[in-house]
């Protein structure tokens, strides 16, 4: 018999590279997909869609603000494993909505473990923590016993989830771990995350299909790795014998505007700057072409400025290390919005 694993969050980035993994182990995953008014299972169609997995992957309506409907899930599918991914996870929007994201990713995940609880199963629990949750620290770099001080409802509902969890493994003995992952990235990003963003248009840019790009911070600093490679630290952590929170970041950080410039490059194209503040500019070392605008709109209201991730308790412990660089990771962003833009343009001359 397969062993059985659900994914909240299972459209998401994560969700998506976390299925193929645990497909390719040999589990039986159940994905809680939120209803939507539109298609928004494109991550995952080729699973959905690979008759190969018909008893491999399964997926089922519900909703982390819909208590009932976990319950249910839970009693039904009597998960091993669960990972909780699912959250409203920009932190910009979360100036926005800041109730809806509280209801989410802090309430979604108490009932989550209060569906365990209440259902009695035999279960191992993921909670997709953040290195939001450090915030404005002056320790660098960040490991497990780092103090939080979140900057965004964003992180201060995900502060909320990463103490129900040490609670409810603490007075109910329940198997739940927190992995306090770092900034991590692919091809599947969203596209409003700043470094796919980035990516999208240095290809639009390259290709003449966009003029400027418009960005908000460019000094904040982020810890950026691989997606796929945190999916596995994810999975290894439900497989210790006991239950304990994990940072898995790459141990450097670098700037957004260094994102800028590395991403570009890849396309041969040299930014240089000038300018300050919200008068900076990147332009095109050959052309003078103003390529890279400020836009005040895309500023937080309180900022984390810098970001960097100590990994070495889940090395020691869980034999986990990133493995792709920011140069590979920028690369392989780049040459997917690339490829992705010359299909759209084949099948738009086709049409
Ligand atoms: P993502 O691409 O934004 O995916 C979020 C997932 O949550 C999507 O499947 C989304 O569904 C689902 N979701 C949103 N609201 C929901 C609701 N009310 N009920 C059920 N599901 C809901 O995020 P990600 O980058 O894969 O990140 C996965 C998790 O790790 C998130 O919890 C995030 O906060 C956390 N995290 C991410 C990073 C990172 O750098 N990526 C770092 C640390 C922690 P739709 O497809 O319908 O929108
Ligand atoms: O790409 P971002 O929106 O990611 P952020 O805020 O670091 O959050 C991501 O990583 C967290 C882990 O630390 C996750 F928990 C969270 O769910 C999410 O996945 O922004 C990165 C930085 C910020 O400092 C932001 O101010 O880029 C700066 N930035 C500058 N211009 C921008 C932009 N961010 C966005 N999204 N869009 C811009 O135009």
């Amino acid at each position: 018999m397969k062993k059985t694993a659900l994914i909240t969050g299972v459209t998401g980035q994560d969700g998506s590279y976390l299925t193929e993994l645990l497909i390719k182990k040999g589990y039986a995953v159940h994905g809680l997909v939120r209803k939507s008014s539109n298609f928004n299972t494109k991550r995952i169609d080729h699973i959905i869609e690979n008759k190969k997995y018909t008893d491999s992957f399964f997926f089922h309506y519900g909703d982390l603000t819909d208590p009932s409907s976990l319950n249910r899930l839970l009693d039904k599918v009597k998960p091993k494993e669960i990972y909780n991914l699912g959250a409203q996870s920009h932190v910009k929007v979360s100036f926005q909505i800041p109730d809806y994201t509280a209801q989410v990713d802090a309430l979604g995940t108490l009932r989550m473990l209060d569906a365990i609880r209440d259902t009695e199963i035999d279960t191992k629990f993921y909670q997709a923590s953040t290195s939001e949750l450090f915030g404005k620290t002056s320790d660098s770099p960040q490991n497990e016993n780092t103090p939080f001080y979140p900057r965004s409802p964003y992180g201060v509902a995900k502060l909320y989830a990463y103490w129900i969890v040490v609670n409810y493994r603490e007075a109910y003995d329940i198997f739940a771990c927190n992995g306090i992952l770092f900034n991590h990235e692919s091809p599947r990003r969203g596209r409003t995350f700043v470094t796919r963003k980035i990516t999208q248009a240095a290809c639009k840019i390259s290709e003449g299909m966009q003029d400027v790009l418009y960005l908000g911070n460019l000094d904040a600093k982020r810890d950026w790795g691989y997606a796929p490679e945190y999916c596995l630290g994810m999975w290894k952590m439900l497989q210790k014998s006991n239950p304990k929170d994990y940072v898995l970041a790459t141990g450097k950080t670098f700037s957004v505007r260094q994102f800028v410039e590395i991403a570009f490059k890849v396309l041969n194209i040299k930014i240089k700057w000038k300018g300050s503040n919200i008068n900076e500019e990147g332009y095109n070392s050959k052309t003078n072409k103003v390529l890279v605008k400020i836009d005040k709109d895309y500023y937080r209201p309180t900022e984390v400025n810098i970001l960097k991730g100590d990994f070495s308790k889940a090395e020691k412990e869980l034999d986990w290390r990133p493995k792709t660089d920011l140069e590979q990771l920028i690369k392989l962003m780049v040459e997917s919005d690339m490829e992705k833009l010359r299909t759209e343009a084949v099948y738009r001359q086709k049409k």
